[in-house]
C-alpha cells in the first residue's frame, strides 16, 4: 500500500502546512459567532470543524475535493475512497493497488457469523451492522500497536490500515446480515477477488446476472460517501475517533446516529412512506391523491421523510442522480413514479407548511434511493440503512485518517446552563 499511504501522508502534510500558516497568519480571527439560536438549533450553520474530504454547498451540493457528483458519479467506491483520503483521483496502477489489497481483507472473521446467528431475527439490520462492526474492534492494528507505545506521527498510518481492513470486509458483512435476517441464513462465500460493489451484489445472492442492478449498487456505494464532517453520523465518529477510539468504535458510532429516521433511516421511512401510499391508494395513485395523503401525513404531525435538509437549498444532486439512473433503467416502476409524483407535490406542500417555516422544501438523496433497490426486488426496506452505512464508512475512515494525521485534539465543546445563561443575560447591558 505504498502508494495510498505516501499520498496520503503528503496530502496531511500539505493541509496541516496550509493550517499552520494561517494560523499563524490570523492567529485571533474571528470566523463566525454563536448566537442563542444556534445554540437552541442543534448547533445549526456553526462553523467549529475542519473536515477537508468533502464540503456541501446549500446551492450546489456535494463536492469531493472540488469535484461534483456529475464527475465522480460514475466511479467505483474504491476511487471515491482514494479521492476522499488523498483528495485526487487514483492513475491506473494506484487504484489497481488498492483493488487487490481490499479484496485480499474482506473475509469476515468466523465469529463474528457465530454472534450475528445467536442475535433474535426481530433485531433491525443496523443493529446487528454495528454490533457486527464493533465485534471485531480486537481486530484493530491502531488499538494493539497503541497499547505497545505508538508515536503520535504514526496515529494516522494506522488508523488508515484499520480503515482499509474494515472497508473490505463491509459488502460481506452487509451481505451476510441481510442472509440472515431475510433469507434462510446461508452465508454466500467467495474466494473471487472482487470490487466492492461486486462483492456485495455477488454475496446478496439475488438478481446476480442484471448488470443494472450491479450498476445500481456501485452507484448507491458511490453517491452516499460522505457529506462533509458536521451531519450527526460523521460528526460522531469524529468525536469517538477524537478520543483515540479505534475507527471500529468509530464507525460503530457513527453507523448508530445513521440509524435514527431523521437521517439515514429516511431512506427507510420513504420506502414505508410509497408503500402505505399504494398499499392505500394502488400502486399507480392520481397526484390528486398523492397530494391529499401528504397534508394528511403532515396534518398527523408526522414529517415527510426525503424531504428538507439542514444544509441544502435546493434539490439533493444526489436525488438528481438516482433519478438519472431511474430513468435510464426502470422509469416504468411504479415505485419510480410515485416518487416523481411526490416531487411534483411535497415541495409545493412544505414551502407554505408552517407558515414557509421549512427551511428546505426539496428532496434529498432518501426520497429516491430505496424506491429503485425496491424495484429490483429488495424489497426489505429496513436494509436501506446498512446500504447507506457501507458507503459512509468511506467517508468516517477518510475523516478520521486525516484528523488523526493532522493531530485532532479531543472534541470537547463546553455546554452551559439555563442558570448559566440567565446570568450571563443580566450581565449583558443590551441582550440580544
Ligand atoms: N416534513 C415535515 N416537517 C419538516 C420536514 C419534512 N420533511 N422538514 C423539516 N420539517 C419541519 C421540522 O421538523 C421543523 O419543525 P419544528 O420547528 O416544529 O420542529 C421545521 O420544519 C424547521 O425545520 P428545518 O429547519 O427546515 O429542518 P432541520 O434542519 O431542523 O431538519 C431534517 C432537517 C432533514 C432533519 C428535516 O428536514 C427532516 O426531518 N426531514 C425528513 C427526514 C429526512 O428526510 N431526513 C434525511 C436527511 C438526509 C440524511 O441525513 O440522510
Amino acid at each position: 500500500m505504498e502508494k495510498l499511504i505516501e499520498k496520503v501522508h503528503q496530502r496531511i502534510e500539505n493541509l496541516e502546512k496550509e493550517l499552520n500558516q494561517m494560523y499563524s497568519d490570523h492567529p485571533n480571527a474571528v470566523i463566525g459567532e454563536i448566537t442563542f439560536k444556534n445554540l437552541l438549533g442543534g448547533m445549526r450553520g456553526m462553523k467549529s470543524l475542519i473536515c477537508n474530504t468533502s464540503f456541501v454547498d446549500p446551492y450546489k451540493g456535494l463536492f469531493i475535493s472540488g469535484y461534483e457528483i456529475p464527475e465522480f458519479e460514475d466511479k467505483t467506491p474504491e476511487e471515491i475512497f482514494f479521492l476522499l483520503v488523498t483528495g485526487s483521483f487514483p492513475n491506473a496502477e494506484e487504484l489497481e493497488e488498492l483493488n487487490v489489497e481490499l479484496a485480499k481483507r474482506s473475509q469476515v472473521p468466523a465469529y463474528i457469523w457465530k454472534a450475528l446467528k445467536s442475535l433474535p431475527k426481530n433485531i433491525h439490520p443496523m443493529t446487528m451492522f454495528s454490533l457486527g462492526i464493533l465485534a471485531m474492534e480486537g481486530e484493530s492494528i491502531f488499538k494493539h500497536k497503541y497499547e505497545s507505545g505508538l508515536s503520535k506521527e504514526d496515529y494516522w498510518k494506522y488508523t488508515l490500515e484499520d480503515s482499509l481492513n474494515l472497508i473490505a470486509k463491509l459488502p460481506a458483512l452487509a451481505a451476510g446480515i441481510y442472509r440472515i435476517l431475510f433469507m434462510n441464513g446461508e452465508i454466500i462465500d467467495t474466494e473471487q477477488e472482487l470490487s466492492l460493489a461486486d462483492n456485495l451484489t455477488y454475496r446478496l445472492g439475488f438478481n446476480r446476472h442484471s448488470p443494472s442492478f450491479a450498476e445500481l449498487i456501485r452507484l448507491y456505494l458511490v453517491l452516499h460517501c460522505d457529506h462533509e464532517g458536521g451531519n450527526v453520523s460523521a460528526f460522531t465518529s469524529r468525536v469517538v475517533n477524537s478520543a483515540l477510539s479505534n475507527i471500529y468504535y468509530a464507525t460503530s458510532a457513527g453507523l448508530d446516529g445513521l440509524a435514527g429516521p431523521l437521517h439515514g433511516l429516511a431512506n427507510q421511512e420513504c420506502l414505508h412512506f410509497i408503500t402505505s401510499i399504494h398499499d392505500e391508494l394502488g400502486n399507480r395513485p392520481s397526484l390528486e391523491d398523492v397530494q391529499k395523503f401528504v397534508t394528511r401525513t403532515l396534518d398527523e404531525g408526522k414529517v415527510i421523510p426525503g424531504y428538507g435538509h439542514a444544509v441544502l437549498r435546493v434539490t439533493d444532486p444526489r436525488f438528481t442522480s438516482f433519478m438519472k439512473f431511474g430513468d435510464k433503467h426502470c422509469s416504468e416502476s411504479p415505485y419510480l413514479q410515485t416518487v416523481k409524483k411526490l416531487f411534483e407535490v411535497v415541495p409545493k406542500i412544505l414551502s407554505t407548511y408552517k407558515e414557509g417555516k421549512i427551511s428546505n422544501p426539496w428532496p434529498n438523496v432518501d426520497a429516491i434511493s430505496g424506491s429503485l433497490l425496491y424495484h429490483y426486488g429488495m424489497t426489505h426496506y429496513e436494509f436501506y440503512t446498512v446500504m447507506f452505512g457501507i458507503s459512509r464508512t468511506l467517508g468516517f475512515c477518510a475523516q478520521n485518517t486525516i484528523a488523526r494525521g493532522m493531530h485532532q485534539p479531543i472534541i470537547r465543546p463546553k455546554s452551559v446552563t439555563n442558570a448559566w445563561l440567565k446570568a450571563y443575560f443580566e450581565s449583558q447591558t443590551v441582550a440580544g
